[in-house]
């Protein structure tokens, strides 16, 4: 199992939060997803066999927003 912190730009409320995280929730692998408005992170726990950071970032951006770092 693998975590990583994502910034994303763009997230603004409870419908941005709903959003990012039934997006990276379709991608298969997907563990855990946790969205902190305040701090503009997307924490998620996946395995690294079924999906990367890369899958994750792309997933985020098609649904509209901007990923800082990934
Ligand atoms: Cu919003």
């Amino acid at each position: 199992m693998t975590h990583k912190d994502i910034q994303v730009n763009g997230m603004t409320c409870g419908h941005c939060v709903e959003t990012v995280t039934q997006a990276v929730n379709s991608l298969g692998g997907i563990r855990q997803v946790s969205v902190d408005l305040d701090k503009k992170q997307v924490s998620v726990d996946f395995d690294e066999s079924q999906t990367d950071s890369d899958a994750i970032a792309s997933k985020i951006i098609e649904v509209g927003f901007e990923v800082v770092s990934s």
